[in-house]
């Protein structure tokens, strides 16, 4: 279980954000000096405490300076809840509004209003804050969330605001716990005595003490040594945890804010994604390809916006650096200069089809913004050509494999690849097209070999077109459509009856295919005919010139089958058989190739 909801701080610079923090938790999260010797925070801190309920609280207390933006959005985005923090003396600034936007855009959905220094603010003027905050929140997920009136100084309000965050905590919906284990990393230092710890929220799935997990966008690989919640060694986190992961195998000068810690083998970074956009301002969207920064995660980078349309949601990013993203994640777009945050946006396909057609990709892309996880994995597989792997579809969505290869509507073969019904059906017609046309060139065949019929198709794949498809027949190698009968003129049919029969009646001593042939009446032309006996399986060809009816193979497997698991030598198998030794070894060196029998030295086992 996870424990310990994580909430934000937000709002203007000198409002009360860090003096908050510290007057609930009792830890003074500016830590560093430039901090103490401006007053002013400059990146993120942390703190947690316990309610008087016993629940636990962790605490992300952000800079409000617009300068510091980027820290802002690192912490941002790892919070369930926002403490919108206002000074009741100043009300509404531009950084609380910006703060703000940013909760939406980044879809934090929980949160109170706390109207901070109350005791500067005379009544009237607190009233005036209280009005404020309403109007700018009106609409928003904060629209009727408690307006809180505290003191740091003097401690008025505290225990209300105590009561708040415990009811906050209730209704807070909780981080997907299952899935594949993602933190986005906003800290990385050394511990004398530990090594290297990264910290971070875990987005999803969990984290074991011992376990491997991979390091993006550098691809490392790293142990975790020991896990932490709330300063407390753990054995497992959970999602929505803060946690402190020590990494054995790698030093953290390694790794920066911005990469992306996960499970071992499942995903991979993009460097182009496709998105929806919400523009804050219309005004903001570009007509053509423009340079923003992007924040998403913990991380930020150059990226360039390519709208599909005008006036259009969809873009595509390429971005300057590879990164750790999946469908669904939140991110927001600021313009570089002058400094302003312009757009939240929505990851709607981190791997798309390299080319653009603007048409196509706009409705691929409003099917996947509305699919639900199942339907967005049955959605890929069908545009692939050849469906797709299980690890190929985690790769993509990010959704864990057991999941995956449950798809309804979907086929797994072999365990480990989906492929659509669609697929099946455009296969099943592609084959009966291409038996038809077989049929007409080679009317004379009993059906085409199987080999020749897989139109290009990893022969893998194959079953679910072949398995319980009625057009179809298929008899040894050959495939043929089914109801097709071989197109044979008199004069064939009466020489294939007359090559069949000839090794019919030799039985086990078969008589040389060109002693048959020259039988014949034109033995140029029976020599085809032969072959296609031997093709759709009457006869069957034991070495170059040696073929036996299939009768009498099939009656050799069944004299066999009675002695399965013995050993016998060569005289055994003549006496079981009545083969003569003539044909015997070539007889046992064919059947050893079936695996219906296998040599052991001078001496032979029926498996
Ligand atoms: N009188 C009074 N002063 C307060 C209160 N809360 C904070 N202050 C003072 O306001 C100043 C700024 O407080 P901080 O907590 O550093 O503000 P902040 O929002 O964290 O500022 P940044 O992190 O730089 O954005 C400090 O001098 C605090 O002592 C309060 O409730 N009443
Ligand atoms: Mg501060």
């Amino acid at each position: 279980m996870s424990e310990g909801l994580v909430i934000g701080t937000a709002g203007h610079i000198d409002h009360g954000k860090t003096s908050l923090v510290s007057a609930l938790t009792g830890i003074d999260t500016d830590r560093l000096a430039e901090e103490k010797r401006r007053g002013i925070s400059i990146d993120l801190g942390f703190a947690h405490m316990t309610l008087a309920g016993g629940q636990r609280l962790s605490f992300i207390d952000v800079p409000g300076h617009e300068r510091f933006i980027r820290n802002m959005l690192a912490g941002a985005a790892g919070i369930e809840a926002v403490l919108l923090v206002i000074a009741a003396d100043e009300s509404v600034k531009p950084q609380t509004r910006e703060h703000f936007d940013i909760c939406r855009l980044l879809d934090i959905r929980h949160g109170l209003i706390v109207l901070t220094k109350c005791d500067l603010a005379e009544p009237a003027q607190l009233e005036k804050t209280r009005a404020d905050a309403r109007r700018l929140t009106q609409g928003s997920f904060l629209d009727g969330t408690p307006i809180i009136p505290v003191s740091s100084i003097t401690g008025a309000g505290l225990p209300e605001l105590e009561e708040h965050l415990a009811e906050l905590a209730k209704r807070t919906t909780r981080r997907d716990a299952l899935g594949l284990a993602r933190l986005p990393i906003d800290r990385s230092f050394a511990l004398k005595g530990f090594g290297t710890v990264v910290t971070g929220t875990l987005w999803s799935g969990s984290l074991r003490v011992g376990e491997s997990v991979r390091i993006h966008p550098t691809n490392q690989e790293a142990r975790i040594r020991g896990l932490q919640r709330h300063g407390r060694a753990v054995d497992m986190a959970s999602a929505g945890d803060r946690t402190a992961v020590n990494l054995a195998g790698i030093e953290h000068v390694e790794i920066k804010r911005g990469f992306t810690l996960t499970s071992l083998n499942a995903l991979e970074t993009t460097q182009v994604m496709d998105v929806a956009l919400d523009w804050l301002n219309p005004l903001f969207a570009p007509t053509k390809a423009t340079e923003f920064l992007l924040d998403i995660g913990t991380a930020e980078l150059q990226v360039t916006v390519k709208p599909l349309r005008v006036a259009e949601r969809f873009a595509r990013l390429r971005l300057a650096e590879p990164i750790l993203a999946l469908p669904g994640d939140r991110f927001v777009l600021r313009r570089p200069s002058p400094a302003l945050t312009v757009a939240g946006g929505t990851v709607v396909d981190p791997f798309p089809p390299r080319r653009l057609n603007r048409a196509k990709t706009f409705e691929r892309l409003s099917g996947l913004t509305s699919a639900s996880a199942a339907q967005r994995v049955e959605i890929l597989t069908e545009e692939s050509p050849a469906g797709l792997s299980i690890s190929q579809l985690v790769r993509l969505t990010g959704i864990p494999p057991e999941i995956v290869a449950q798809t309804p509507n979907l086929i797994l073969v072999n365990g480990q690849h989906l492929l659509s019904q669609g697929w099946v059906e455009r296969q099943r017609h592609k084959l009966v097209a291409w038996l038809e046309a077989f049929h007409a060139e080679n009317p004379a065949a009993a059906g085409a070999p199987i080999s020749q019929a897989r139109l290009g198709v990893d022969p893998a794949l194959l079953s679910p077109v072949f398995d319980g498809f009625p057009a179809v027949t298929l008899r040894g190698d050959l495939i043929s459509l089914s109801g097709h009968q071989p197109q044979v003129s008199a004069a064939d049919s009466q020489t294939l009856a007359q090559i069949e029969f000839a090794f019919r009646q030799a039985g086990f001593q078969p008589p040389a295919p060109n002693e048959v042939l020259a039988a014949t009446a034109n033995p140029k032309a029976a020599r085809g005919l032969l072959e296609s006996l031997v093709k759709d399986g009457t006869l069957i060809r034991i070495s170059a010139d040696l073929i036996f009816h299939a009768e009498f193979i099939a009656h050799i497997r069944q004299s066999l089958a009675a002695h399965k698991g013995r050993h016998f030598s060569v005289a055994d198998f003549k006496s079981w058989t009545n083969v003569s030794r003539k044909y015997a070894i070539p007889l046992l060196e064919y059947l050893d190739r079936q695996r219906v029998t296998k040599r052991e030295g001078d001496v032979r086992v029926v498996l």
